[in-house]
Formats: structure tokens, C-alpha cells, sequence
């Protein structure tokens, strides 16, 4: 159908697909859909903590404020859902976990060779720790320079993408967790949620890994 939302919108599919940015099977959207299971948690700032356990060498929990006094990253990145949509140059604003180690707010042991994100609910999703340490991965609670809107995981999630110019692995965006509580370094790798019901467990955008 013609529209000037399609015109727009396939100008610039073809922009990134000539620039390399179009994983295989993907196709762009200028919207930004909701995909979760279950209902959106409710936020109270006074009992929200956010903890880092596991295999480290102690286990730390901020509160909301404390979590917002944490050194800031921002970055630029084009995610990809395995529902076949991909958003480009979208920018994200929070945490990152390799800072927060450079900068000694905890220590890995050398034990933990996997991280798993528990989110509100219950909800889990998994990640080697060499990708949770990449630049493309991020506590984010600012989508776009406002903070994440409710539908998207306020007040903290998980996010990863593809960062043009960067070799580093790129799994499809349900590797972020949404209303993310805390982090849990592991010695062995567990499925999480959507791993355990049939999503390929590494999710490589490039490689097209959808389904295990
Ligand atoms: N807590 C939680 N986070 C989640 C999910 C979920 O079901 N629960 N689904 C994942 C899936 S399958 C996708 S595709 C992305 C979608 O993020 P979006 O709703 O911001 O587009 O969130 C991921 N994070
Ligand atoms: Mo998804």
C-alpha cells in the first residue's frame, strides 16, 4: 500500500542494507513494538533494588536512588527482535557492567563464565559473560533521551544491539530484559525464559539464529 510513512520507511531499509546494517531476514520499522509474556510490573522506587550476585566476590544491592548515582554510559545502537523488525540508531542511556567492573564497584571471580537477567515475575534470559561486557550491552533507563516507557521495561532493563562499525557478537533484542531486577553470575550456562521454550540459546543476528 502507498503511504508516505511506507516511502519513508522503505528509504531507509534501503540505506541501511546498502550501508550493511540489515541482518538477514530482518526488515526495518520506524515504530518500536511491545513483545513480552505476562503483564507489566508496576514500580515503587522506595522497595525497588537492583542486586548483582552470583559468582562475585560479594554481593551488592543498590536501591533506585543509589542505582542512579552508578557512572552513566550512552549508546548509539540498531536492535533486532526476532520477530523480524530492526530499529536503527537508537540510543540508549544507563549502566554498563564492564564500567561498573573497571571501576571496582564489584569484582567477577573467574568462576563465572555466564550471566542470567531476572526481571520482575520471574522472568530470566541468559548471556555469556564475554557479551554482557561488551559495549553493546546496557542497564538502560533512558530510551532515546527520555526515560524507558513502561510498556519497555521502566525503570531499568536489559538491552543489546548492534553497534555499526564494532566486531562484537550481536544476539537479537529478547537478550535484554525487560523490568530487570538483578544480574547473576554463573558458572555453567541455565536457559532462561524464551531459551527454554525454543529460542536458539546464542541468537546471533548475523547468523540468523531465531529457533535452537
Ligand atoms: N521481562 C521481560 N523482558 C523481555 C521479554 C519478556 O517476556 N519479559 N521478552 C523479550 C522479547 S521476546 C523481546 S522481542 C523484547 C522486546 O522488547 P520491546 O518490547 O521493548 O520491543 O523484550 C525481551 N525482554
Ligand atoms: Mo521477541
Amino acid at each position: 500500500m502507498f503511504s508516505f510513512e511506507g516511502q519513508d520507511r522503505r528509504k531507509e531499509e534501503e540505506r541501511v542494507r546498502s550501508e550493511g546494517r540489515l541482518p538477514p531476514g530482518q526488515s526495518l520499522t520506524l515504530k518500536f513494538p511491545v513483545l513480552h509474556y505476562g503483564p507489566v510490573p508496576s514500580f515503587n522506587p522506595t522497595t525497588w533494588d537492583f542486586r548483582v550476585w552470583g559468582e562475585v566476590e560479594e554481593e551488592k544491592r543498590w536501591s533506585w536512588a543509589e542505582f542512579n548515582q552508578l557512572p552513566r554510559t550512552k549508546i548509539k545502537m540498531d536492535i533486532h527482535c526476532v520477530t523480524r523488525w530492526s530499529k536503527f540508531d537508537t540510543e540508549w542511556e544507563g549502566v554498563s557492567v564492564r564500567t561498573l567492573v573497571e571501576q571496582g564497584f564489584f569484582k567477577i571471580k573467574p568462576s563465572a563464565k555466564y550471566v542470567m537477567q531476572h526481571a520482575e515475575y520471574g522472568f530470566t534470559v541468559n548471556l555469556p559473560l564475554e557479551v554482557v561486557l561488551q559495549d553493546n550491552f546496557l542497564l538502560a533507563t533512558h530510551f532515546n533521551g527520555e526515560p524507558i516507557d513502561a510498556d519497555h521495561g521502566y525503570p531499568l532493563r536489559g538491552v543489546v544491539g548492534f553497534i555499526p562499525g564494532q566486531e562484537v557478537e550481536t544476539p537479537y533484542l529478547w537478550k535484554g530484559a525487560k523490568w530487570l531486577r538483578s544480574i547473576e553470575f554463573m558458572p555453567r550456562d541455565k536457559r532462561g525464559f524464551w531459551e527454554q521454550a525454543g529460542y536458539h540459546n546464542r541468537a546471533d543476528v548475523w547468523r540468523e539464529e531465531r529457533f535452537g
